[in-house]
């Protein structure tokens, strides 16, 4: 099943949007395998952000994801990438479609609320880097086969 991590940004977590957004994620029918509340480590935030190095945003981007606690999680379930990029919408949230995340609750791309993996590979090599083998827990909802075709 394709995995893609969701963080709920410092931004988020300070407005109290992580029910709502995971609320989003649920009723969309992605299944959730891991969450954890952390604060994100100077060096966890460069290595995620690493292929932004050097650009003008970098520095405060690095700053932002580090200013307050995360939510972060892994959520799975079929073209969970897409699925969870679209109920996130574009990064600028001035450019994100009516009822996505950061329309609904957004204004600037350094305040955009959400992030969510770009690729299955990244969604793989993300949920990697964020958390343990062992703190993914693979599970069945009852109700799998009405979300699942
Ligand atoms: P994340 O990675 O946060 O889900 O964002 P996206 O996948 O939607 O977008 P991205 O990798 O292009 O950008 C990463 C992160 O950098 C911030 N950013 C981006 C910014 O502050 N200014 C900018 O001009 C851009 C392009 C927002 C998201």
């Amino acid at each position: 099943m394709e995995k893609t991590l969701v963080l709920v940004k410092p931004d988020g977590v300070q407005r109290a949007l992580i029910g709502e957004i995971i609320s989003r994620l649920e009723r969309r029918g992605l299944r959730l395998i891991a969450a954890k509340f952390m604060q994100v480590s100077q060096e966890l935030a460069e290595t995620h952000y690493a292929i932004h190095k050097g650009k003008p945003f970098y520095e405060g981007l690095i700053a932002y994801i580090t200013s307050a606690p995360v939510m972060a999680m892994v959520w799975e379930g079929p073209n969970a990438v897409a699925a969870v990029r679209q109920t996130m919408g574009a990064t600028r949230p001035t450019e994100a479609a009516p009822g996505t995340v950061r329309h609904d609750f957004g204004l600037e791309v350094g305040r955009n609320l959400t992030h969510a993996s770009d690729t299955p590979e990244n969604g793989e090599k993300e949920t990697a880097l964020w958390f343990r083998p062992e703190e993914l827990v693979s599970w069945e909802r009852a109700l799998d086969p009405w979300y699942f075709e």
